[in-house]
């Protein structure tokens, strides 16, 4: 289904007049504190955040999987609902795929239906968490680090295999993610695992295109408890070096353990060029993969204060690719993914009105209390308008959710696809 833009057009005249108002209001106000609104809107509109193809069915967790009405069954369909909340929020203009989950059957027509909802396709993702039907080696023990030579070579090649794919359609980046690691104190040798990972990684990257890059993503536990792999930024970051200057580290905002400090561990890697993708969640414990901004905004906020930071001063860091990693288990999903990407772009815009001068001289100064008020200036402004107004001059939804819930968008996808159409993933 494809949403008709006339439609769309009538909801947003209905709240029209007063967004004008209350955007001049914030215009106004913006403009005396030396902000050039302008461009302002202009680096909202150009930010694009990429929807993972796990995320448009209801997700599960180990006790099982409540599944929404009107799930995507086929990649099409999945590329139909991202074409939905692109066309909704004008900020979701690629997908991410899952392989094996993802494997289309013709190239061509995907292809070509993913341009006619101008969706691109963002990284591919392999997966060697989960043992394939009919699959000779088992991952059970892990994969890129495995101690057995065949099982580490199946990984690979299933790895150099999505490359391929991805290929096909226009990809420019893999992004491996390693589910390695051990139960049980003993159980692994932890030298042997890291120079077998390495090793892989290497093998890995000598397949990678020349224009492609390789994201190595780092998380503390889950699925296996005493250690991992690659727990943190700081090995992905070592593994990156090692495989060479078209490998980066990425920054998954679930993987970490509570409290951690992740604006600075963006600004130690923007810094040094190695943060290349950025996975947007939220959590309250571990990862959770809640809604982006559900329940630390602050932080969002404060993720999203070196993000710019890094953008503006940092030409050594490639732009980093952005995505939602989020996967809900009882909300509808392309609501939940709609209050994600609104979440975002909130944060974004809240971190790009921060008087950035005046905040390194109160720093220089030490003047601690100064430096406080500046970003909780910017942190207390409701930059709603703001959002709004891209969103509106992109050809977008004044306010997304009220639109997919006027159009009856689930209803539609319902009688679409049937009550019980289910989502390929976890
Ligand atoms: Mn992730």
């Amino acid at each position: 289904m494809k949403i008709d833009i006339n439609q769309l057009q009538d909801i947003n005249k209905k709240q029209g007049p007063l967004h004008v108002k209350s955007f001049d209001f914030l215009s106004e106000i913006l403009t005396k504190d030396g902000h050039d609104v302008q461009k302002v809107i202009e680096r909202l509109q150009a930010f694009q955040v990429a929807i993972p193809s796990w995320a448009l069915g209801a997700g599960g967790t180990r006790f099982g999987r409540f599944s929404f009405y009107g799930e995507p069954s086929t990649l099409e369909q999945k590329v139909e609902d991202v074409g939905i909340l692109h066309a909704l929020t004008q900020t979701a203009g690629a997908i991410s795929l899952h392989i094996p989950w993802d494997v289309p059957h013709d190239f061509e027509s995907i292809i070509q239906l993913a341009n006619s909802h101008s969706i691109s396709f963002d990284a591919v993702n392999s997966n060697t968490f989960q043992d394939q039907p009919n699959a000779e080696e088992s991952y059970r023990h892990g994969s890129l680090s495995n101690s057995e030579k065949a099982v580490r070579q199946q990984a690979i090649e299933h790895t150099i295999e999505v490359i391929q794919i991805g290929e096909k359609l226009g990809s420019k980046s893999l992004t491996v993610w390693l589910a390695d690691g051990s139960n049980f104190p003993g159980q692994s040798n932890f030298q042997n695992a890291l120079i077998h990972t390495e090793e892989s990684l290497k093998t890995i990257y000598k397949a990678l295109p020349r224009d492609w890059k390789l994201f190595i993503e780092y998380k503390p536990y889950e699925p296996n408890f005493y250690s991992t792999v690659i727990p943190d930024w700081g090995t992905s970051f070592l593994l990156a070096n090692a495989c060479g200057e078209k490998a980066f580290t990425l920054v998954d905002l679930g993987h970490h353990l509570p409290n951690t400090n992740i604006e600075q561990i963006v600004a130690t890697l923007m810094l040094h060029g190695k943060l290349g993708g950025f996975h947007f969640n939220d959590s309250k414990y571990g990862d959770d993969d809640l809604t982006v901004g559900s329940i630390k905004p602050y932080g969002l906020f404060l993720i999203f204060n070196e993000l710019v930071q890094g953008m503006e001063n940092n030409p050594q860091n490639p732009s980093p690719a952005w995505m939602i990693d989020a996967s809900h288990n009882i909300k509808d999903p392309l609501e939940d993914l709609l209050q994600s990407l609104e979440a975002i772009q909130e944060a974004y815009a809240k971190a790009l009105i921060i008087d950035q001068l005046k905040l390194r001289e109160a720093q220089e100064r030490n003047d601690v209390v100064q430096c406080q008020e500046v970003l909780q200036n910017a942190y207390r402004t409701d930059v709603r308008p703001l959002i709004q107004e891209a969103r509106l001059r992109s050809g977008g939804a004044l306010s997304p959710i009220l639109a997919y819930r006027d159009l009856l968008i689930r209803k539609a996808l319902v009688e679409e696809r049937g009550k019980n159409s289910k989502a390929t993933g976890l």
